[in-house]
């Protein structure tokens, strides 16, 4: 192991690196390069994410008391669709595959790049071109349809410019399909002699899966958009009863993809998680198997739970208490998730840098929305707590608490081998702190508030329930310290950071094998992989004793 025995004096910036082999702006917006492209992605997805920040900081604004006086309501209603809308279609959705995944993934096998490199540059401009429609919607007066366009309001009471926002979701869509095709025939090609699926890193397993959600189910939100868009602009009944349509059909389609969506969403979140817990605790992970199967299970089964959306939308009491138990079955791969990173921790010799601060606050984050996911899919409670603030507060545990916190995690973990230089240690550490308090002082109010009968998509509320909305408001802003402070001394780093090194942390993926940067074929030789992916055990006892 010559990385570890490495002194640190000895850190030099590599000579040739895919950051300085050519310079302007038409090797960047032309490369092929899959690790500048994940940059071109997080450059754009954190400028998404401070728009529908923005837009969060907002309306927490106008809650803080229960008249409504900052927004009118319609003013209101354009806040939180618009912040939905950006949040999960241009932040949560491409978030983790298209940066992280796009940067590592194809280092993680062993390959110089992804199967097709410039499919994947195309994406990124399908990803723009979609983002730019529904900006321009947002720009000439915003939609107030809710991120998910329930039908008829979308097709026929609004006069907003809803066709525009849901054509750039749609294109945007494109951007997901042909990202999860090309991380499967990488995966199925481009993997390096040795690294048998056995050996493939857990991170790749559930990029894995989460490409096929994307390949299989994108498509059913690009054909209901287009149906919305030819209903509002022709007028043919599809959605809308007075046209002869039926609006239930909407949503059924419209969670045929939002539900696998949501493991879209989360399932490179437990990748990141899974790759983080064994290097920092420094041991194998727990049932490689059992994680590796358990994202390709939550794959399947996220494809059979839609309807626990629609239980108060009239579909039958049979059905629903279908949905209901097969609701509780798609919890159990997570579970065993959340069982075998726990247990990898077990006696493990923890190191509690930045990258594991943030996944130990994913475990109970998670674990936590999950838990009320169960709440939610048991039929009765459905029905009392449905469209309150509780379905608010879970799927901000998932969506913020799992999937954001994962992406901080990873983004912490692999900046030194995206830059070559480390992010310093101590405001990092801090902004975690900052961000997980904030968090849960943001949305464990709105649990309480949810169950005493708050609905959400209001702007104005009787004045019991202002005491919680006040505790979340000054949460909110905690939290938005924590999320900015990153943004600072990430730039910092970028010139006055710690010489990385190849190997920070002493992890055992292929990525770390390289130079950091990597050069732009990532790997000077093909490695050959003769192990299993996380041997902490052999690696710790190597260098204990070279050193
Ligand atoms: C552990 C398994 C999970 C179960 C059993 C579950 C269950 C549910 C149920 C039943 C609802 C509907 C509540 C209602 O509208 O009355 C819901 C809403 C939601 N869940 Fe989950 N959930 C789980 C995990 C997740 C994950 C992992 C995510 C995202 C990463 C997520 C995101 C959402 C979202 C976005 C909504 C609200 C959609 C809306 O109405 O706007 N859930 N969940
Ligand atoms: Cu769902």
């Amino acid at each position: 192991m010559s990385t570890a025995t490495v002194a640190p004096a000895a850190l030099e910036m590599p000579a040739d690196t895919y950051l300085n082999s050519s310079f302007g702006i038409k090797s960047w917006f032309l490369t092929k390069d899959h690790k500048r492209i994940a940059m071109l992605y997080l450059v754009s997805i954190t400028l998404f994410f401070l728009f529908g920040g923005t837009m969060a900081i907002l309306m927490r604004l106008e809650l803080l008391t229960p008249a409504g006086d900052l927004f009118q309501s319609d003013t209101y209603n354009k806040l939180f669709s618009m912040h939905g809308i950006v949040m999960v279609f241009f932040f949560l959705v491409p978030s983790i595959p298209a940066t992280i995944g796009n940067f590592v993934l194809p280092m993680m096998i062993g390959a110089r790049d992804l199967a097709f490199p410039k499919i994947n540059l195309a994406s990124w401009y399908i990803f723009m071109i979609g983002a730019c429609f529904t900006f321009s919607a947002i720009i000439s007066g915003g939609v107030d349809t809710g991120w998910t366009f329930y039908t008829p309001l979308s097709t026929q009471y609004l006069n907003t410019h809803v066709i525009a926002a849901a054509l750039g979701i749609m294109i945007a869509g494109f951007a997901s399909i042909f990202t999860g095709l090309n991380f499967i025939v990488t995966t199925h090609r481009m993997r390096a002699p040795g690294m048998t699926w056995f050996r493939l890193p857990l991170f790749v397993w559930s990029q894995y899966a989460v490409s096929v959600v994307m390949v299989l189910a994108t498509p059913v939100l690009a054909i209901t958009l287009l149906l919305v868009a030819v209903e509002r602009g022709f007028h043919i009944g599809i959605f809308n009863p007075q046209l002869g349509g039926d609006p239930v059909l909407f949503q059924h389609m419209f969670w045929f993809y939002s539900h696998p969506a949501v493991y879209i969403m989360i399932l490179p979140g437990f990748g990141v998680i899974s790759e983080i817990i064994p290097c920092f605790s420094r041991k194998r992970i727990f049932g490689y198997s059992a994680v590796a199967f358990s994202s390709m299970a939550i794959g399947v089964f996220g494809f059979l739970v839609w309807a626990h959306h629609m239980f108060v939308a009239g579909i039958s009491t049979y059905s629903a208490l279908v949905f209901s138990l097969l609701s509780f079955i798609v919890a159990i791969p997570s579970a065993i998730k959340v069982f075998n990173w726990t247990a990898t921790m077990y006696k493990g010799s923890i190191h509690f840098d930045t990258p594991m601060l943030y996944a130990i606050a994913f475990i109970g984050l998670f674990t936590i929305g999950g838990l009320t996911g169960l709440f939610l899919a048991s039929l009765g409670v459905d029905v009392h707590v449905t469209a309150t603030y509780f379905v608010v507060a879970h799927f901000h545990y998932v969506m913020v608490g799992g999937m954001l916190v994962a992406y901080l995690a990873g983004l912490h973990f692999w900046w030194p081998k995206m830059t070559g230089r480390m992010y310093p240690e101590p405001p990092a550490k801090l902004s975690a702190l900052i961000t997980f308090i904030g968090f849960n002082l943001t949305f464990f109010p709105q649990f309480v508030l949810g169950y005493m009968g708050m609905p959400r998509r209001y702007h104005v509320y009787p004045p019991e329930f202002q005491v919680l909305n006040v505790l979340s408001t000054a949460g909110a802003s905690v939290l938005a310290v924590g999320l900015l402070m990153p943004m600072f001394y990430m730039l910092w780093s970028l010139k006055y950071g710690e010489i990385a090194g190849n190997n920070p942390y002493r992890a055992t993926g292929l990525e770390w094998q390289t130079t950091s940067p990597p050069p732009t074929h990532n790997f000077h030789e093909t490695p050959i992989v003769t192990q299993e992916a996380y041997d902490y055990e052999s690696l710790t006892e190597e260098v204990e004793v070279v050193g």
